[in-house]
């Protein structure tokens, strides 16, 4: 057991706040297990009007993810980790490259469930059932963390914790212990701010702390089908992820440049099991070759990005994906992505040569898409024919404007 203190007391308690904390969590607190009642309101409201897009994780089962005690009878407190993952973005390789969302540079949700799992095995030992969610699609993360008093709801709808703006991951240890809870939830800290509303890249954070999916970057790379026409401009260099709303957040930015506590409180409680976590996490870092993207084989892609979730876990998505950053890239391209691009234009798979033909008008390579072994294909036809039709409701829009 090793503790003396009284289980279900303050000081029991206390231990394993401290434990998460050792472990390399930024915050922890507790609160009650009882239904979410107001978020399943939401969850149901929102999937009602579409702002899901076609979204299955909390929103399947708005009534399990929402009821703690649909996964562990009993359950009585849920103790919240918020974990500070890596923020400092490095510049950009001299190769064309792709950007990934910062909470995805590493496996920070292992290092986020190691140290829960040190409060559950705590726990357990204890005499207590003790089960670790961590994005799951049994508990709703941000509201627990709001319940359990360690952060506030921005307008950007992600968790800010006082002084450390949002770049955390949140995860739970779910038990039937009794523990003291949070007293009540902190107050808001955005007042007046909107500047996760106005810098959104899509305006997809339609209202405060609502956020439509069908135009969030981060859902749209991770969603089947068509990367929709109006929004891959705005996807820039991005290829997993979008850290816009943070990126513009003043509490986030003012926290940037700070590394995380964390690694060395892992690297203090347990070496080798960071060290593996490094080893085995098979993810890119912050920058992604282009070139290696789009020339990769099935297997290679899935061994080094396959932590990513894929649709359908298709290669062929984060191709789609890279030929629209590879549109937005603002210099020319070298000759070896040229070879690469026009290889998709002749690719089997219509989706690619729709998204190859976007990026080769986008990139002004007009030439590639009139060459006649190619220019009569129905998927490069068409999408020709799609961009050209976007381009007229653009001029028209902008005339209405400039001459109402
Ligand atoms: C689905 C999902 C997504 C979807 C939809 C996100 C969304 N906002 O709904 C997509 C794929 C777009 C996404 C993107 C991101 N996600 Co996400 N996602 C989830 C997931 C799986 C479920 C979230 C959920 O249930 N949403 C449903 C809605 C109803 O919940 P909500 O947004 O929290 O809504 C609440 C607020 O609107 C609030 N509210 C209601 N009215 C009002 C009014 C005001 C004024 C305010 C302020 C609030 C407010 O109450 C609602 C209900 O409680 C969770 C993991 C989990 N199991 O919880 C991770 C999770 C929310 N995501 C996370 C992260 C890190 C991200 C990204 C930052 C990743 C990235 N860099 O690309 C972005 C952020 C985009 C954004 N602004 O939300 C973290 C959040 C960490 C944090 N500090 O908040 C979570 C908790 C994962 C984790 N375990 O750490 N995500």
């Amino acid at each position: 057991m090793g503790s003396s203190s009284p289980i279900g007391t303050t000081e029991f308690c206390e231990q394993l706040l401290e434990l998460g904390k050792a472990h390399g969590l930024s915050a922890v607190g507790v609160c009650d297990a009882s239904p979410f009642e107001q978020t399943r309101q939401v969850l149901e409201e929102r999937r009602d009007q579409g702002l899901n897009a076609d979204m299955a994780f909390t929103y399947r089962n708005p009534g399990r993810s929402t009821d703690p005690s649909m996964t562990l009878p009993g359950a009585k407190s849920l103790l919240v980790g918020a974990y500070r993952y890596e923020t400092v973005l490095p510049d950009p390789p001299a190769l064309p490259a792709a950007r990934v969302a910062r909470y995805a540079t590493a496996d920070h949700y292992e290092r986020l469930r190691f140290a829960l799992q040190h409060i559950a095995d705590r726990l357990i030992s204890a005499g207590y059932r003790a089960v670790v969610l961590a994005d799951d699609n049994a508990l709703v993360d941000r509201a627990a963390a709001v319940r359990a008093g360690i952060g506030w709801y921005g307008k950007s709808s992600n968790v800010l914790l006082p002084g450390q703006g949002s770049w955390f991951l949140l995860g739970s240890v779910l038990t039937d212990a009794e523990l003291p809870t949070a007293d009540k939830p902190l107050e808001d800290g955005c007042g007046s701010c909107q500047r996760c509303l106005d810098g959104c890249p899509t305006q997809a954070i339609i209202a405060p702390g609502v956020l439509d999916a069908r135009r969030c970057l981060a859902w749209l790379l991770q969603a089947q089908g068509e990367f929709p026409r109006e929004f891959r401009m705005a996807l820039g260099d991005r290829i997993y992820g979008c850290d816009e709303c943070q990126e513009v957040c003043p509490p986030s930015r003012r926290t940037e440049s700070q590394s995380p506590p964390r690694d060395r409180a892992v690297n203090a409680v347990n070496v080798e099991h960071a060290e593996n976590a490094d080893t085995d996490s098979q993810v890119p870092g912050s920058w992604v070759d282009l070139h290696w993207l789009l020339s990769a084989s099935d297997e290679e892609l899935l061994s080094q990005v396959g932590r990513w979730y894929i649709p359908a876990r298709e290669p062929r998505y984060v191709r789609r994906n890279a030929l629209v950053v590879l549109g937005n890239s603002h210099q020319p391209i070298s000759s070896a992505l040229k070879v690469l691009l026009e290889s998709y234009l002749d690719n089997p798979d219509d989706l690619l040569v729709a998204h190859a033909t976007w990026a080769a008008a986008q990139l002004g390579l007009e030439e590639l898409l009139d060459d006649p072994t190619r220019s009569d294909r129905a998927a490069i036809v068409d999408e020709r024919a799609n961009c050209e039709l976007a381009r007229q409701q653009i001029a028209i829009g902008v005339r209405g404007r400039t001459h109402p």
